[in-house]
């Protein structure tokens, strides 16, 4: 159960927290989509005698992605065919993906969004004669389920009034185990393996942003799905707007970090998510794209997406580039290409868009449009709207810029970086795709490390799941979890470190500070120790200059990677000197930690991988355009804890749906 909000101020942080320790069957990490998805599925299948627990960083009802709700569900399937869904993702991810994971996700996930629905979700429904019903008159159309047409604005994505979407699923899944199985507001910092089994997942350690107390939790399987990472890169909001990202804040990268420090499989960690977004609201701009049916101008006024020069730019990429909707990578590449001819910046022409679609509207129905304008962003990232209301800008009147914003790492999204995970065990799926447990068994969704499941965000290699296939996803992990907790049910988990240990792990920065702030009279300012925000813009300096952030049109270089490496090596060591004097602190502490690991594998996968894959995302200056015949590949890596040891390699793709 969440503790209450703080009083003012942080609670300081103390030498000698309080433990706890506990020791459950089935531990999830995280409160978000696909946990979520987990916790409503998994009471279902576990034994009476089995135990359940559920941690997250923060408060289930508003934590994560869906924090300030959605305003579409991009992955609904409906009458579309499955095989077409994994063609889409995978022409979006320029033909590298695992298309085991996407067909099987495209046949559960329309169930997450009927659930939804059944939960209150009001999903838009379209009218016998063809107008939009939203809100009520959405709902009172009936359910989708029961055969309802949803307001299709792609082929995949459907709308919402989505402002409460997070609210509504956290609470079945609250329902489902139980507030007395959560923990909130409790982060979790390392996971553990197993004393005697080799490879084994045996639990996690972590500690409450609330009270001075460890958490020290045994299981027999995990989920971790703590999202993916946010604020790696300098954003573009800087100053007063510095906080603003569009992906959420809080998650830094723990779920590939904890996972790899463990020594389970990444793959794709290259492939990022570089997202056009209006500009420094971050508003999403898929529903103007596709709802308002907007176009994107140069600075010139001229619709240069649809043009000779954009045209055989994209031919370079073909068969990607040419096909009827273009990799969202390569919409970012011509964006760019634009900007950096000297024709920016790129406005979202919004007056055109709203006045060709009211031309057959009455003038109530206009002012309807209008406002679902700005409820769009109202329903899911309101700091857009307020940028709206503090520039004057009403959308009908003023076009509005967008821009690629800072590169953000998931798998869930328009990316496909994070854990390499287990196939389904059907025929169809090549055995290369398979991970088998110590007692020969397939479980899908598990990582390389046995017992440890992952999610939505972390799953890599399956991009486009969006928030219901990241919930779907969740509950089909749930399943597996319990069969595996079944089917090893004698297991005992027993770690290697003792209490203490652990204990010291996970307080370190707090003894730093305390054995030390006494040293000088700026608290923040002592040669004994570094504070999380001093690490921060370090990190993000290093990443914004050398690892293709903004500040170089995101390229990078095989001398720049050489250089980022070194700082990211001297970051860690001067980890070992971070200070928190609060328990926030203790949090950003951590949470930068995760992302430098984190943000160490995007990059080493970039370095290894000898070709620009995603053009938009990053661009590799050694090694321009796509090399197919050396690169068509996956790229994994291992991080071997014992040893301290990466180790990179390419692994085969398989292609299972025929073009
Ligand atoms: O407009 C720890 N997403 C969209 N999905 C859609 O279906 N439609 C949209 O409209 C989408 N758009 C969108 C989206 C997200 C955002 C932020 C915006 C717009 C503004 C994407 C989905 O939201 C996303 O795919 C899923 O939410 C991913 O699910 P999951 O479960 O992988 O991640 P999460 O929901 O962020 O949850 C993470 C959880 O982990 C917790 N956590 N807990 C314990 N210990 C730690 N160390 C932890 N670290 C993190 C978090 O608190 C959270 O509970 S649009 O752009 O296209
Ligand atoms: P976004 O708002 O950019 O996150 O996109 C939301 C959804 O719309 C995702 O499924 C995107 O793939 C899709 N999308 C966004 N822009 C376009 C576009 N110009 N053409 C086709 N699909 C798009």
């Amino acid at each position: 159960m969440a503790l209450p909000n703080k009083p003012l101020g942080e609670l300081k942080a103390v030498k000698d927290p309080e433990v706890e320790e506990r020791e459950v069957d089935v531990l999830i990490v995280g409160g978000g989509m696909a946990a979520c998805g987990t916790a409503f599925e998994v009471k279902k299948w576990l034994g009476d005698d089995q135990s359940v627990l559920l941690v997250d960083k923060a408060a289930m009802e508003r934590s994560g992605a869906v924090a300030q709700g959605l305003s579409a569900i991009n992955t609904y399937i409906g009458d579309n065919k499955k095989e077409d869904y994994v063609r889409m993702v995978r022409n979006d991810l320029m033909g590298l993906v695992r298309e085991d994971l996407i067909y099987d996700l495209g046949c559960h996930v329309d169930d997450s969004v009927h659930l939804f629905e059944e939960w209150g979700l009001p999903v838009w429904k379209k009218a016998d004669d063809g107008k939009n019903l939203d809100g009520k008159k959405g709902t009172k159309a009936g359910t989708l389920k029961s055969g309802a047409t949803p307001v299709r604005t792609g082929k995949w994505q459907i709308m919402i009034n989505g402002e409460s979407y997070k609210r509504i699923v956290s609470e079945a899944a609250k329902l489902a185990i139980g507030d007395e199985n959560i923990l909130e507001r409790v982060f979790i910092v390392e996971l553990l393996l197993d004393a005697n089994k080799e490879n084994t997942i045996a639990g996690a350690v972590g500690f409450s942003v609330r009270e001075n107390k460890v958490f020290i939790i045994k299981c027999k399987t995990m989920m971790v799905a703590c999202g993916g990472a946010v604020n790696i890169y300098q954003p573009r909001s800087v100053g007063e707007g510095k906080g603003r990202a569009w992906y959420p804040v809080w998650n830094a990268g723990s779920t590939y970090t904890m996972c790899m420090r463990v020594g389970a499989e990444l793959t794709m960690m290259e492939n990022r998510f570089t997202p056009a977004r209006f500009k420094d609201g971050y508003g999403p701009v898929g529903a103007w794209f596709l709802l308002f049916k907007a176009k994107t101008l140069n600075g010139l006024g001229e619709a240069f997406a649809g043009g000779d020069a954009a045209k055989a730019e994209l031919e370079r990429f073909a068969p990607y580039g040419t096909a009827a909707i273009t990799p969202t990578c390569l919409r970012n590449h011509l964006m760019l290409f634009e900007m950096k001819e000297g024709r920016g910046p790129i406005m979202m022409d919004t007056v055109t868009a709203l006045a060709d679609l009211g031309k057959t509207m009455n003038k109530k129905e206009l002012k309807h449009l209008e406002a679902e304008a700005w409820e769009d962003f109202l329903d899911m990232t309101c700091g857009q709207a307020n940028l709206w209301c503090a520039q004057d800008c009403e959308p009908e009147k003023k076009n509005s810029e967008v821009m690629p914003t800072e590169p953000y790492l998931l798998g869930s999204h328009s990316g496909c970086c994070g854990l390499w995970t287990s196939g389904p065990d059907l025929d169809w799926v090549p055995d290369a795709y398979k991970i088998k447990a110590p007692n020969g068994k397939v479980y899908k969704l598990m990582t390389t490390v046995n017992g440890l499941f992952t999610a939505g965000d972390g799953t890599g290699g399956s991009g486009h799941k969006f928030s219901s296939g990241s919930h779907a996803e969740g509950r089909m992990v749930a399943k597996q979890m319990v069969r595996y907790s079944k089917d090893f049910a004698d297991f005992t988990p027993t770690f290697k470190q003792s209490k203490e240990e652990l204990v010291d792990l996970v307080y370190k920065p707090v003894r730093v500070f305390l054995e030390n702030c006494d040293y000088t009279t700026a608290i923040d300012i002592n040669p004994n120790y570094i504070k999380p925000n001093g690490m921060m813009y370090r990190l993000m300096k290093a990443t914004h200059e050398y690892g293709a952030g903004t500040a170089t049109f995101y390229q990078t270089s095989n001398k720049s990677l050489e250089i980022i490496m070194n700082l990211l090596q001297v970051m860690r060591e001067d980890c070992e000197k971070m200070a928190a004097g609060d328990l926030h602190e203790l949090m950003r502490a951590w949470e930068i930690i995760h992302r430098i690991w984190t943000v160490e594998a995007h990059l080493r996968h970039i370095q290894f991988r000898k070709e620009t894959r995603y053009p938009g995302f990053y661009y590799q200056s050694d090694h321009p355009g796509q090399d197919d015949e050396n690169w068509f590949c996956f790229v994994n890596s291992k991080y071997d804890p014992a040893a301290a040891k990466w180790d990179i390699f390419k692994k085969d793709y398989i292609k299972i749906i025929s073009d």
